[in-house]
């Protein structure tokens, strides 16, 4: 292998880019890139290692050709194949451990056990991807050259025609709801605050992973580990392919096998880490919005939604326009709209009424003198040096709500400290506000400040040179397979963090790269914090800068923890990177009150459930942005009581929007809550489940319907839990939606009624502006509580009905978990199982938490009669064909009987 030390490679850069840039007659194109070639390799076990070289003449055309490159391959399990194509000298920029800790592919797996192969060409070098029991080909770069600059990477694969792609986040594309589109298409990675979440465009999170999804022949997924700014490109002109285009970093790819949709999303998790536990609590009912104007107006709403009767679990309090406070500087309160005293009134009386109360944190600390209670976190940040800098060491300035502010600096070993004790002091719950959960916001990170500042031409540069399609190249496949392993391989390490000297490749074009993508928002350092900052460890902002919400998340939930150290925290942020999901869930975003948000709320909300593993999700409740209509925010209580995270959210110029506003909207949200919480044990249990082991708790249904084209691209309905069928209204004044309904048996959740699917539409009439289609799919025992109730924690002292739903082989299965639904470490838990087959119901499992309350009864639905005799009183329903058996036990051990 040929290693070459950085100083010698840097030397090599300077010496290639003048000779190039001073005798190059026209500006080069992608298509004038060289290519490499793979010239020596070396194999473990379960790895292989090869050099690739510059094939020719740099192209230089986004920076600086690499000429060394080390291709990594290595079998991680056997539905895991990891291949990294770096530099062979450690130079450029590899995503942190600390943000994206890489999954133990220690332990590795056998090639021949592996159910993915790996192949390579080897000049002009490609490799692919494919199957190994049917061959099918995956992923293939042979159709053009691995371009590898220090400005800009790219790679292209392969794809079958007309392909059903999932993922690549989720833009709002509205051609495009669900499934990418196949043909000229761009997505864009550059994290950015994006308010009314326009079609098309960049939004706030960075999550490089697809699914693949081709039917009978199975669906694996692709991820990248890449933080750089990215257009992936997927279009038809060259066949179909699927194209990265990065602004850095390397290529780190995982190549998930599935080949169920499920499989897919837990081997995605193993990566990318099981998601937290949320509280119980947290998926009761939350009401916020931007612009109570005081003390007494929150108190108002709390009050309004008790005289109204609709439960209300969490009041939360935004940061602007007189919300809780002093000129939006956070950890901070207005002293006359928010007095302390004030505030403490209304978290105690929320507290004693086992409700609970949130606020937002923006990362943006006010750069001026201490203010307010705890005011002075600026001046605090400045002493423990925790703030990001300027090249010459002064702080960076931006400016957001407050004016001028400075950024936490998270990957500076200081900055947790910092965060904690301004926790501390401004949440502690002796002194200060004592929320029960975080939001946080602005954390792309946003700045009002356009680049430059003074120069507004900045914002006529927008997006790049597509590169020329190349001709797709014969292969001339070498596969690999059985690996001798008397090889030693090479260090896989990063490069150790070097206190003060800036990482990543030198010399680069850091606040404007020259391939440009396309940033809705410009070039990648306007209305952001600029690029070229330094961290405390010398990474760059270039770098990083779509990791700095996930940073956020991580460095809130550990200062959550210490005020609480025994119990779940539950945070809430705007902006995420992949991985994500193990500290926080996330809301969408400021969509707009419109249908077109309401409906794109369906896929966004699948895509980070069962895609991106944060399943604690949902939109703002009737919309942020502009008016809502009597229709829409009363249709959308109904489809929201079906998001993980149901929350009302409202800007503070549109008209009001709490529920208890409208009499119809009132009715819509009780008889919402009122299912939503009788079915919380049930979701809390899939999110169990998914905490788990990575199984999503809200699914598209192809997920459950993979053979089923028809459900390739339906976006309007979706699978809350495995057992539930939501099928919402989605015009505006219509009572009526046609909805999908796979050739299976389904049950109406609300009459109990079977519904056998035809693999066909099915036109639902007289869905009025307070009921929404909901089924039950055959095959599923459900938990219910008997009675809704006011808050969570009365909920909890409900008992149980459990409805059996017959599949059509006439056997049906559940479960359900419990635990005290909020401390960290469990002293007990229960998970209990239903099953029912050949007439007889089982329910047995662990019972070591006493719920402390008792099943009702059983409901089989389905029954064509009533059963002659029975050990225990029932009641037959002939129209529904429901059978409710009558049990009135504690629910607190195992029961069997036989129908
Ligand atoms: O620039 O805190 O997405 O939910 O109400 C707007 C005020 C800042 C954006 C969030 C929105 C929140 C608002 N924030």
């Amino acid at each position: 292998m040929t290693m070459i030390n950085a100083a010698a490679l840097v030397a090599a850069f300077g010496v290639a880019s003048a000779t190039a840039l001073a005798i190059e007659p026209r500006e080069p194109t992608v298509a004038d890139c060289p290519g490499y070639v793979l010239k020596t390799y070396s194999q473990t076990e379960n790895a292989f290692y090869a050099d690739l070289k510059l094939a020719g003449t740099p192209c230089n055309i986004y920076g600086q050709d690499l000429q060394d490159l080390q291709l990594v391959v290595e079998y991680q399990t056997v539905d895991r194949l990891h291949v990294l194509i770096k530099d062979v000298a450690n130079n450029v920029y590899q995503v942190p451990d600390e943000v994206f800790p890489r999954p133990d592919g220690a332990a590795g797996c056998l090639p021949s056990e592996s159910n993915l192969v790996f192949s390579v060409v080897t000049e002009p070098f490609s490799f692919a991807v494919a199957r190994k029991d049917s061959g099918e080909t995956l992923f293939n770069t042979s159709g053009s050259d691995l371009v590898f600059e220090s400005q800009y990477l790219r790679l292209r694969t392969q794809l079958p025609d007309q392909p059903h792609l999932y993922g690549l986040d989720m833009t709002g594309e509205h051609t495009d709801p669900f499934m990418l589109n196949t043909s000229d298409y761009t997505r864009t990675f550059w994290n950015r605050d994006a308010y009314g979440t326009p079609a098309g465009s960049n939004l706030y999170g960075h999550h490089d992973i697809y699914f693949d999804h081709r039917g009978d022949k199975g669906t694996h997924g692709v991820f990248l580990l890449n933080s750089n700014g990215a257009d992936i490109k997927i279009n038809d002109t060259a066949g179909q392919y699927l194209e990265y285009n990065t602004l850095g970093g390397v290529f780190d790819f995982y190549f998930l096998n599935g080949p169920e949709p499920r499989d897919v999303s837990r081997q995605y998790a193993e990566i990318a880490k099981l998601p937290a536990l949320q509280p119980y609590w947290g998926l009761g009912y939350h009401n916020c919005r931007y612009g109570y104007q005081d003390a007494y107006a929150v108190a108002e709403v709390i009050a309004n939604y008790s005289k109204a009767g609709i439960p209300l679990e969490t009041m939360w309090t935004d940061i602007v326009r007189k919300d809780y406070m002093e000129l939006r500087r956070t950890f901070s309160l207005d002293p006359e709209r928010f007095p302390i005293e004030r505030v403490r009134e209304i978290v105690d009386y929320l507290h004693d009424h086992q409700q609970h109360y949130i606020v937002m944190v923006d990362p943006a600390m006010y750069a001026g003198p201490a203010t307010g209670p705890s005011g002075g976190a600026y001046s605090r940040g400045v002493e423990q040096n925790v703030f990001l800098k300027e090249d010459n060491g002064s702080v960076y300035h931006g400016v957001v709500w407050p004016g001028v502010t400075a950024f936490p600096d998270w990957f500076n070993p200081d900055t947790q400290d910092f965060w904690n004790s301004e926790f501390q002091m401004f949440f502690d719950a002796d002194s200060g506000v004592d929320i029960d959960a975080l939001w946080i916001d602005m954390n792309e990170p946003s700045n009002f400040c356009t680049y430059p500042c003074s120069d507004p031409a900045a914002f006529a540069i927008s997006s790049g040179n597509p590169p020329a399609p190349p001709e797709v190249r014969p292969e001339s496949v070498r596969p690999i397979s059985g690996f001798p392993g008397d090889f030693q391989p090479p260090g896989l390490q990063r490069r150790a963090v070097q206190d003060g000297a800036m990482m990543g490749l030198p010399d680069r074009e850091l606040l404007d790269p020259p391939y440009h993508i396309n940033n809705a928002a410009g070039i990648i350092s306007n209305l952001t914090s600029n690029t070229n900052l330094v961290h405390s460890n010398g990474l760059v902002m270039y770098d990083t800068h779509d990791m700095y919400g996930s940073m956020m998340s991580s460095a809130s939930r550990i200062a959550m923890e210490a005020r609480r150290p025994t119990k779940r925290p539950l945070i809430i942020t705007r902006s995420t990177f992949a991985g994500a999901g193990k500290d926080v869930g996330h809301w969408l975003g400021d969509n707009l009150s419109t249908w077109f948000h309401y409906r794109i709320s369906i896929a966004q909300m699948i895509a980070f459930s069962s895609m991106f593993q944060i399943p604690m999700v949902g939109a703002d409740i009737c919309g942020f942005g502009g008016n809502t209509t009597d229709s829409l925010c009363a249709r959308w209580a109904l489809l929201g009581a079906f998001y993980p995270f149901m929350r009302n959210h409202n800007g503070f110029d549109s008209i009001a929007q709490e529920f208890y506003q409208k009499p119809l909207w009132t009715e819509a949200a009780k008889y919402a809550i009122d299912y939503r919480y009788r079915l919380l044990d049930y979701l809390y249990t899939a999110m169990w489940q998914q905490n788990q082991t990575g199984d999503p708790s809200i699914s598209a249904l192809y997920f459950t319907y993979p053979q089923d084209t028809n459900t390739f691209n339906i976006s309007e309905q979706f699978f809350f839990g495995d057992s539930i069928l939501v099928s919402p209204v989605v015009e505006e004044n219509a009572t009526s939606v046609d909805i999908y309904l796979p050739n299976d048996i389904f049950y109406d959740f609300f009459t109990y009624e079977p519904v056998q699917g035809q693999g066909a539409m099915l036109h639902l009439d007289n869905v009025s502006y307070t009921e929404i289609p909901v089924h039950i799919k055959g095959g599923s025992i459900l938990p219910l509580r008997t009675n809704s109730a006011n808050t969570t924690t009365e909920l909890r002292k409900e008992n149980f009905t459990i409805v059996v739903a017959p599949g059509t082989d006439g056997a049906a299965k559940g479960q359900l978990y419990v635990d005290d639904g909020e401390s960290l470490v469990q002293n007990a838990t229960s998970l209990i199982t239903f099953d029912y087959s050949d007439k007889k119901f089982d329910m047995a499992g662990t019972f070591d938490y006493d719920v402390g309350v008792s099943v009702d009864a059983v409901i089989f639905l389905g029954q064509a009669q009533a059963p002659a005799v029975m050990g225990y009183g029932f009641d037959y329903n002939a129209t529904s064909q429901a059978l409710r058996v009558n049990i009135g036990q504690p629910l607190n051990g195992p029961l069997s009987f036989s129908l």
